[in-house]
C-alpha cells in the first residue's frame, strides 16, 4: 500500500496460517492486506482455518465470515485460489482435488513462477517428526527418514479419524525456547531437503510461523509466516520476483508517517466501530 492506498497487483499472493476460529487470528489486518493486494493465483498455505480450537469451543466473530467473505468474492471475481490443507484445518485433506465456492483444494502443488522457476507449495506439518527425531534419523539414515515420514502420515490420518488433535510444533518449540533456534534451522533445513527430492528451484510453506525467504543449499526457502502475529505475505511480481510483505510493519508505518492526521484518526474510528 502506498501513502494514498493503492492497490497494489501481484501475480501470485501465498498466505499461511490466520487461524480462523482462533482468538489469536488477526482478522482486520488480513482484511485490510486482502483489500490492498490483487492477484491472478491466491495460494492458502495452510492452517487457514483453526479446526482443533472451533472443536473445543465456537469462536467465530463476524471477522472470520468477513475473511471469508473476501476470499470467495475474489474467486467470484477470477482470482484462482488454491487452498493446501495444514495440521489445523485438516479436515479438508479428505477432499484433495474438490472445489468449494470457487476454491480449490490440493494437499501440495507444485507451481511455476513467471520466471520458469518451480517451487514446490505445502504446508510443512509432515515434517515435524523428522524435526522432532533428528538426532536419531540422522544415526539411523535414508530409510528411517521416509519411514517416519510414511508412518507420522498414517498416525496424523488415524489421530483425525479417532478426533485426537494434532500434535502442534509451534506449541511444542515455545516450550524448548533454548532449543527454538536449532527446531527452526532443522525444518528449513528438511523442508528443503523435500524441495530437492521433488527437483524444484524452491519451497513455499508455512506451519512454523516464521517468514523468510533464504537460500538454503540452493534451495530456496520461502516461508509465508502467519496471521496471528507478524501479519506477513509473499507476493509474486509478474517478473518472477518474490516479496515479503510484513503487512503489520507496513500498516504502522502508514498511520505514523503518511496519512494525514485526520484521515489517520477516521481510520482509528472506523477500526473501533
Ligand atoms: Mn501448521
Amino acid at each position: 500500500m502506498t501513502a494514498t492506498g493503492e492497490t497494489r497487483n501481484f501475480r501470485t499472493l501465498f498466505i499461511s496460517d490466520v487461524h480462523l476460529g482462533s482468538k489469536a487470528a488477526r482478522t482486520e489486518l488480513l482484511l485490510d492486506f486482502l483489500k490492498y493486494h490483487e492477484a491472478e493465483t491466491v495460494f492458502l498455505v495452510g492452517d487457514i482455518v483453526d479446526g482443533w480450537r472451533l472443536k473445543r469451543s465456537w469462536f467465530w466473530p463476524q471477522g472470520c465470515n468477513d475473511v471469508v467473505q473476501k476470499l470467495l468474492r475474489k474467486a467470484r471475481k477470477g482470482t484462482r485460489i488454491v487452498y493446501i490443507p495444514g495440521n489445523h484445518d485438516e479436515f479438508l485433506r479428505d477432499f484433495p482435488g474438490t472445489h468449494f465456492g470457487g476454491i480449490e483444494v490440493a494437499d501440495r502443488a507444485i507451481y511455476e513462477m513467471a520466471d520458469g522457476k518451480k517451487y514446490l507449495i505445502l504446508h510443512g506439518d509432515e515434517f515435524d517428526v523428522v524435526v522432532r527425531n533428528a538426532r536419531l534419523l540422522a544415526y539411523l539414515g535414508d530409510w528411517a527418514y521416509d519411514a517416519a515420514i510414511a508412518i507420522n502420515v498414517v498416525l496424523a490420518a488415524i489421530r483425525r479419524r479417532l478426533g485426537m488433535p494434532y500434535w502442534s510444533f509451534s506449541a511444542w518449540a515455545k516450550l524448548q525456547v533454548k532449543h527454538a533456534v536449532n527446531f527452526i534451522g532443522e525444518f528449513q533445513k528438511v523442508v528443503a531437503d523435500e524441495a530437492r527430492r521433488n527437483k524444484v528451484d524452491g519451497v513455499i510453506c508455512g506451519h512454523i510461523h516464521h517468514a523468510v525467504m533464504t537460500d538454503i543449499e540452493g534451495i530456496h526457502y520461502v516461508n509465508t509466516g502467519d496471521w496471528v502475529e507478524s501479519c506477513t505475505a509473499i507476493a509474486e511480481h509478474h517478473d518472477g520476483t518474490l516479496e515479503l510483505i510484513t503487512w503489520r510493519d507496513v500498516k504502522a508505518t502508514a498511520e505514523l508517517h503518511a496519512l494525514p492526521a485526520p484521515t489517520a484518526a477516521k481510520a482509528k474510528n472506523m477500526q473501533a466501530a
